[in-house]
């Protein structure tokens, strides 16, 4: 696929949204404050109760979502956002498998319960697994997968009485099944001479620990009654113009006008339009550029949204302002082409992951893993295993850190995983996440999944679907998934844009043995290049390391071994990028809580940063070359040679 085609994609996907090939009810735009728009954070402590009940139903049995929790029973302070696994001293909850109960009360603003022209909308932007949530005792929203956020509309149960305050409650289920994403299974152990009665475990196919709880911001938004519901956001360049096909959906009302304007970062007004899809010009456009590949990467400009709309209660105006850069991707036999030049992935896979508060979302963490990023010289991630949080895709669209965006489909191993229930939810779960995510322009390629056991026959079936689909939704951008089968039996890799190989030599496999790897990382190129002649990230590499073991020559687990490995990975990886591999992503960016087993030492190990954000000796081989490589690019493949101002800032 040639550059033309990104222009292509573009088109034809801004004709398919058109033709509605998505088959989600509603848009799910970040709720933006705005002249027409307010929100109102609910985070912060919240009651919380686990039911450990023999059969785990005793809330649903007593109606607790009936009366405040403190009715039924004790509670506990719970923060949002945050996993609940790690905050208390009783071990039963680290480990809890069932129902657990949320609930805090909300204040309500005089206006939002009096004004009928005013949209109560309450947001949730992870609850992982599956969620069930009443407002005052009502039923007001289910859903299942922990990853992405979903809605209710409130405003009838908020305005139909005088209000000033409202009781949200939200069960949460962190049981998987092999039919969920990721898959799991329950286990009964029913050997009474061996366990209780009753016992059981939850099994999964996945290498990290599967925190639950309210993982990112609860929130309450206004929007008026009739509202601007979707935006969707594709981009082209004609020479030097840059083109911004939009599409925007409306609500509420069925006689409205749009008025959009594109300002640039000085906040001039570049393009203006009218109605509900078209496309804007902009003469001699600044693209969006991954970090360290242009003198000023990631230009963002802002598509101002006006909705003027007729409604029983007269005229009302809805404005929403969405961050867009204009820039292309494509992908052709050997590349992968940003605006039309080579881009050559050099980053990390990363966790949403830390001490105390597992998988909840925290702006200290998220600023300063931004900050080593950027220190490290890292132009990209993978959303390693499932989506991260809306603000973190935000940030790398203001950083220039290009995103491979991988859905939760981790640890798809078992037949039953590939059933039609299976199918089905997954195609959900991508449309969900196309929808929330399609308009970063950080992100540049889906990714539908990691390591599934891709040599199963039902697996090319599976992913023939599945990428089709996600094709379908978005076709303005490569899809893959990520690989760790023989590159012979994988049934799943005809379907792919890029390869994306996992690969742990001299680690999982002739352990202790890293002169084997150069031989071994050869092979594995070769053999899905020959058989393909498609461009290929090696998508994971790297070594167990406990911070502070020191053994030369090295061994195992210490700090000198994992640089070694990685240095022989790197003789062939520039080897090979000079000719069709496109991208390294080292595995992990930081050490990471896991299930126990006698091969985690509390959790894995492989984080080239410990879990508190503290580099080990491979983070500074990582930075030296990931600067080096930057270099490279600006002098070799330099996206725009004469914006380039000489060696500076991008000299290591
Ligand atoms: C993999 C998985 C990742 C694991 C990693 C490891 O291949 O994709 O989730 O954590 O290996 O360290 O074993």
């Amino acid at each position: 696929m040639l550059r033309g085609l990104a222009g292509t994609w573009a088109v034809v996907g801004a004709l398919l949204w058109g033709c509605g090939l998505a088959l989600l009810q509603g848009g799910m735009l970040y709720p933006r404050e705005s002249r027409s728009r307010e929100r109102k954070e609910l985070d912060g402590l919240w009651r919380f109760r686990a039911d450990f009940s023999q059969n785990r139903r005793q809330g649903f049995e007593q109606q607790w979502y009936r009366t405040p929790l403190r009715e039924s029973g004790p509670s506990l302070d719970m923060p949002v956002p945050s996993s609940f696994n790690d905050v208390g001293q009783d071990g039963r909850l680290r480990s809890f498998v069932g129902w657990v109960w949320y609930e805090r009360e909300a204040t309500l603003p005089q206006r939002w319960t009096e004004d009928l022209g005013t949209r109560v909308v309450l947001r949730i932007g992870s609850a992982h697994y599956y969620a069930i949530v009443w407002v005052n005792g009502v039923h007001v929203a289910e859903h299942e997968g922990g990853h992405l956020p979903f809605e209710a509309d409130i405003s009838r149960l908020v305005q139909s009485g005088p209000l000033s305050s409202c009781r949200i409650t939200i069960a949460i289920n962190n049981t998987l099944s092999p039919n969920t994403l990721p898959p799991g299974t329950i286990l009964y152990k029913t050997d009474t001479s061996k366990y209780p009665k009753g016992y059981f475990v939850q099994n999964t196919n996945f290498d990290f620990f599967n925190y639950a709880g309210l993982h990112r911001t609860v929130l309450l938004y206004t929007t008026p009654t009739a509202y601007i519901d979707d935006i969707t956001v594709t981009t082209d360049v004609d020479q030097d113009t840059g083109l911004v096909n939009y599409q925007i959906v409306v609500q509420g009302s069925e006689h409205f006008q749009l008025e959009v304007c594109l300002l640039d970062e000085e906040g001039t007004v570049v393009a203006k339009g009218t109605g509900g899809r078209g496309q804007l010009q902009v003469p001699s456009a600044h693209l969006w550029w991954p970090y360290l590949m242009h003198e000023h990467p990631a230009y963002l400009y802002s598509l101002e949204v006006k909705l003027t709309a007729q409604t029983a209660a007269g005229f009302v105006s809805d404005f929403y302002t969405l961050p867009v850069g204009i820039r292309t991707v494509a992908v052709t036999q050997s590349q992968f082409l940003i605006n039309g030049k080579p881009f050559y992935f050099h980053g990390v896979n990363k966790h949403e992951d830390a001490d105390i508060r597992g998988k909840g979302f925290d702006w200290p963490l998220l600023v300063k893993d931004f900050n080593l990023l950027r220190w490290l010289g890292a132009n990209a991630f993978r959303t390693s295993h499932y989506p991260y949080a809306e603000e973190v895709m935000q940030l790398c669209d203001r950083y220039g850190i290009v995103v491979i965006d991988e859905s939760p489909g981790v640890g798809i191993v078992l037949a039953q995983s590939y059933s039609n229930v299976s199918l089905q939810h997954h195609l959900e779960v991508m449309e969900e996440m196309v929808r929330r995510d399609k308009n970063h322009p950080s992100v540049v390629m889906w990714s539908v999944a990691n390591e599934p056991a891709s040599f199963l026959k039902p697996a090319g079936y599976y992913f023939k679907t599945l990428i089709a689909h996600t094709k379908a939704l978005d076709p303005s951008r490569p899809v893959t998934f990520v690989t760790n089968s023989n590159y012979e039996a994988d049934l799943g890799v005809p379907y792919v844009d890029v390869i994306c190989v996992n690969s742990y030599y001299s680690w999982y496999h002739d352990y202790g043995h890293m002169e084997v790897i150069q031989l071994q990382l050869a092979t594995q190129f070769e053999s899905w290049y020959k058989t393909y002649q498609k461009p290929i990230i090696q998508s994971e590499y790297g070594a167990e390391t406990i911070t502070g073991f020191h053994e030369d020559p090295p061994l195992m687990f210490s700090e000198e071994y994992q640089k070694g490995l990685l240095e022989q990975y790197h003789v062939v990886l520039d080897q090979k990028r000079r000719e069709y591999v496109v991208g390294e992503l080292i595995w992990n960016f930081a050490d990471f809580m896991t299930d126990q087993s006698p091969q985690r030492p509390i959790g894995n190990r492989k984080g080239i940063f410990t879990r508190q954000r503290q580099p080990k000796s491979a983070a500074f081989l990582l930075r030296e070359r990931y600067w080096k490589l930057a270099n490279e690019t600006k002098c070799h493949r330099s996206a725009v040679k004469s914006q380039c101002v000489g060696n500076s800032p991008f000299t290591f």
